[in-house]
């Protein structure tokens, strides 16, 4: 018999949700449990790609809002045949943001729809689980500063949680919300359950085309 398929995991967010941290604990939890499984993070900065869209995060480079939309998820695409074949060996890849914040970053800017923004990952692996890591501004300010990155400013943090919040409403997509403002270890214990869930549901199903 094949061996059966990893699922594919999401954990989106606004910043300070604690995100990178989780990814981390949940694909340590995973392995020590026996289940293979692989961090993964959009954007990946290391391809070509990648590059170029991390020296415009650093504003080191300015590209066209449209333009750098398109980069965002074409970095995404590049890495489908990986993803998909890591998913047949039966890994579960646990990603740090996918095409929600896509969508989300790049309709939080003045002229863009979601239907626009979300057109180019149509078609996407579609994740089993999305995990959207709730925290309220005031909590987000108590975790400190924000970075000097695009994108890191109060203002359009609060536009970004709106239009994820639009996003949620797709019962097309299995979202979860999770409490961030728990403590690490709570917010740990919560993000495993329903990762130990997806992965049992994802073994006998096969992956899906996101938005399609
Ligand atoms: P981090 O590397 O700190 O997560 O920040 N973003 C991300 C977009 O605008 N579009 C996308 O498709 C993705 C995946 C969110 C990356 C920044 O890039 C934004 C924050």
């Amino acid at each position: 018999m094949a061996c059966k398929r990893g699922a594919l995991i999401v954990l989106e967010g606004v910043d300070k949700a604690g995100k990178t941290t989780q990814c981390k604990r949940l694909v340590d939890a995973l392995l020590a449990g026996g289940r293979p499984a692989e961090i993964m993070r959009f954007p990946d900065r290391t391809t070509t790609i990648g590059k170029m869209i991390s020296a415009y995060l650093e504003r080191k480079s300015d590209l066209e809002d449209h333009a750098v939309h398109l980069l965002f998820s074409a970095n995404r695409w590049e890495l489908v045949p990986l993803m998909k074949e890591k998913l047949e060996q039966g890994i579960t890849l646990v990603v740090d943001r996918y095409a929600f914040s896509g969508v989300a970053f790049t309709s939080a800017k003045p002229g863009f729809c979601l239907d626009w923004c979300m057109k180019p990952d149509v078609g996407l692996p579609k994740p089993d689980l999305v995990m959207f890591l709730q925290l309220s501004p005031a909590d987000a300010a108590l975790r400190g500063q924000f970075g000097d990155e695009r994108y890191e400013t109060k203002v359009f943090q609060k536009a970004v949680q709106q239009k994820f919040e639009h996003l949620m409403m797709d019962r097309s997509v299995n979202w979860q919300v999770i409490d961030a403002s728990q403590n690490i270890e709570d917010v740990h214990n919560n993000i495993t359950t329903h990762s130990l869930n997806a992965i049992n549901v994802a073994q006998n199903r096969p992956l899906g085309e996101l938005w399609k």
